[in-house]
């Protein structure tokens, strides 16, 4: 069998699940947003991210109908949270592959019309790692997405740009948060050299920060004292299925 007929296959058959893990609002403590990630049935009925299932999308040319089908299943989710009140943003996984398709645009803004999806409770996670070869292409796409109100995230921040001519080229992108890669959060409380840097960044730049991989309390406190926006991790909680999430942090209107 092929790659790409597993895939088809999982899509068909309902196996592919988007869970989600809650992004605390660092000064009040509050949940106000979730990051949806993707999660596949496995035999024995647990759901994971088998490795490499990403790579393998993307790999055997089916990264635009599994993220057709991603983009689908977050406006499902934000018009039930939107029918029932409940206020939250929702950030979704957008690979480079995805985002070079050429009709993505008009996918994505029917998509939003179709289930009535207010834009600014939905915002796009780009993987800065996976290298935006071509900013003036990534530019042309996210920014009327962008102009809709939709925000777009720039994730693992700090792992990509290797020069400083790189970094002067997302000054010109789009883009409203900077996610800081685990690996500086991990660092955090003794070496804070990297997450003051891109703080401060952000800050010059005018962008909100997502801090991600929080697994400590002093991680945390040291990110709300510096005056990080969000935060993300195991501290706060791992990703649920829909279901428990909006049991444990959806409060009914
Ligand atoms: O929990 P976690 O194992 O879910 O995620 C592992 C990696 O897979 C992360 O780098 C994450 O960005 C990526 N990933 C998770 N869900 C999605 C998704 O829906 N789309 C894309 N493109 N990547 C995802
Ligand atoms: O899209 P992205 O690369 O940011 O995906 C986030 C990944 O990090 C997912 O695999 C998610 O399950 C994982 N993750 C989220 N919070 C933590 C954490 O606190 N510790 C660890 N080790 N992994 C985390
Ligand atoms: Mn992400
Ligand atoms: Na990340």
């Amino acid at each position: 069998m092929t790659e790409q007929h597993d895939i088809l296959q999982s899509l068909e058959n309902g196996e592919f699940a988007l869970w989600l893990q809650p992004q605390v609002d660092l000064a009040s403590g509050e949940v106000v947003s979730a990051e949806a990630l993707l999660r596949q049935r496995q035999p024995d009925g647990d759901f994971a991210l088998p490795e490499g299932l990403i790579e393998r999308i993307e790999r055997c040319g089916m990264m635009a109908r599994v993220g057709d089908w991603i983009l689908e299943e977050s406006c499902r989710l934000l018009a039930e949270w939107q029918s029932q009140g409940v206020t939250l943003t929702l950030s979704v996984n957008v690979s480079a592959l995805q985002l070079l398709n050429d009709d993505l645009r008009h996918r994505f803004m029917a998509l939003l019309t179709r289930w009535r999806i207010h834009p600014g409770s939905l915002i796009l996670e780009v993987t800065e790692s996976q290298r935006i070869d071509n900013p003036q292409k990534v530019h042309d796409i996210l920014r009327p997405l962008r102009s809709l109100g939709v925000r777009i995230a720039i994730d693992d921040f700090g792992m990509g740009y290797a020069s400083l001519h790189q970094l002067q080229q997302i000054k010109g992108l789009p883009v409203d948060i900077l996610k800081i890669d685990k690996s500086f959060i991990d660092a955090l409380p003794e070496d804070d050299s990297m997450v003051a840097v891109i703080l401060s960044l952000a800050k010059h730049l005018n962008m909100k920060v997502v801090a991600e991989g929080v697994e400590t309390p002093a991680q945390r406190d040291w990110l709300r004292q510096a005056g990080a926006d969000i935060g993300q991790g195991f501290l706060f909680d791992k990703a649920l299925p829909p279901h428990r999430f909006m049991a444990l942090y959806c409060e009914p209107a």
